[in-house]
């Protein structure tokens, strides 16, 4: 029998990722000033060449580098790269003026319009879906307190083998992943389960920087959200689950203590409460 597994490659899962990047985020930045981007360059290229005078890299490491970095592209890896290694500071930035809730970074493997569930139902799941069953109440307010009624609360996550539908084989196309809307008073319910850790994969370009630095390759378990409201700002988040032993060392140093997750057992499974505080635009 073939699993997910056994087929779930970093060329085939970066592909994917890379794929759904489209190339449209360069509008973004049409009209920053070329002080700007040369500022940025040039600084970048400072730091490499002071690590370079630093440690005295050799010619059979820099050969090492472009070699690796042509492997990055070929693997379809820049996303993951990126998203493990840099967007943590990115978000930090991004969010560093919000009175609302802590967000995180998003990863690479959301995507849009995921099927709409209204504000109490299940994401979509296979029958009989492995891992704890989850019911997961919570609520959206605004930063004074008033309760967003028709906010968007979208979902996304690994499932009990730590895969994510449309970027590992052998998965429903929307498998784990559900948009929900708040209700009058701004209250959701959502029924998941909990999805397993997430080892990033080991057999691209990542893979062997992690297995060359003596790195691990782990994200703690974590449910992926983005939750939106008309005039606020768009929160992007993840939540962890207490005692997962890569709570505190994160490949992708995403973890936040007010990310932190506080299950409940309860019969068939486990209740979590957790709601959302937006900033007003
Ligand atoms: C993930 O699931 C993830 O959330 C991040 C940030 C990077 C790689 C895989
Ligand atoms: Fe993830």
């Amino acid at each position: 029998m073939t699993t997910a597994h056994d087929e779930a490659t970093a060329a085939a899962s970066g592909a994917s990722a890379t794929e759904r990047f489209k190339s449209d985020k360069l509008l973004g930045v049409e009209n920053t000033p070329p002080e700007r981007v040369s500022a940025l360059a040039r600084e970048v290229l400072e730091a490499v060449h002071s690590t370079i005078r630093k440690h005295k890299v050799t010619y059979d490491e820099y050969n090492a580098l472009k070699a690796w970095l042509i492997s990055v592209g070929e693997d379809g890896e820049w996303p993951l790269f990126l998203d493990v290694w840099v967007e943590h500071v990115v978000e930090e930035v991004a969010t560093e003026h919000r009175e609302g809730n802590k967000g995180t970074i998003e990863g690479p493997y959301y995507v849009p319009d995921a099927p709409e569930q209204g504000s109490n139902g299940a994401v979509p799941m296979r029958e009989n879906e492995p891992g704890t069953p989850l019911t997961w109440n919570g609520k959206v307010t605004s930063t004074d307190g008033s309760a967003l009624a028709g906010a968007k609360v979208e979902l996304w996550h690994a499932d009990a083998d730590g895969f994510y539908s449309q970027f590992a084989p052998n998965l429903p196309e929307w498998n784990l992943r559900g948009s929900f809307t708040t209700d009058a008073e701004g209250n959701f319910e959502i029924r998941t389960v909990r999805p397993a850790p997430y080892q990033i994969p080991t057999d691209g370009a990542c893979g062997k920087l992690i297995a060359a630095a003596g790195w691990h390759a782990w994200r703690p378990a974590h449910l992926h959200v983005k939750v939106s409201a008309p005039g606020h700002e768009l929160l992007t988040a993840q939540l962890y689950f207490p005692g997962d032993e890569h709570n505190d060392d994160d490949i992708a140093s995403a973890v936040k203590p007010e990310l932190m997750l506080d299950p409940k057992p309860v019969s068939g499974g486990e209740a979590i409460d957790y709601s959302f505080v937006l900033d007003p635009a």
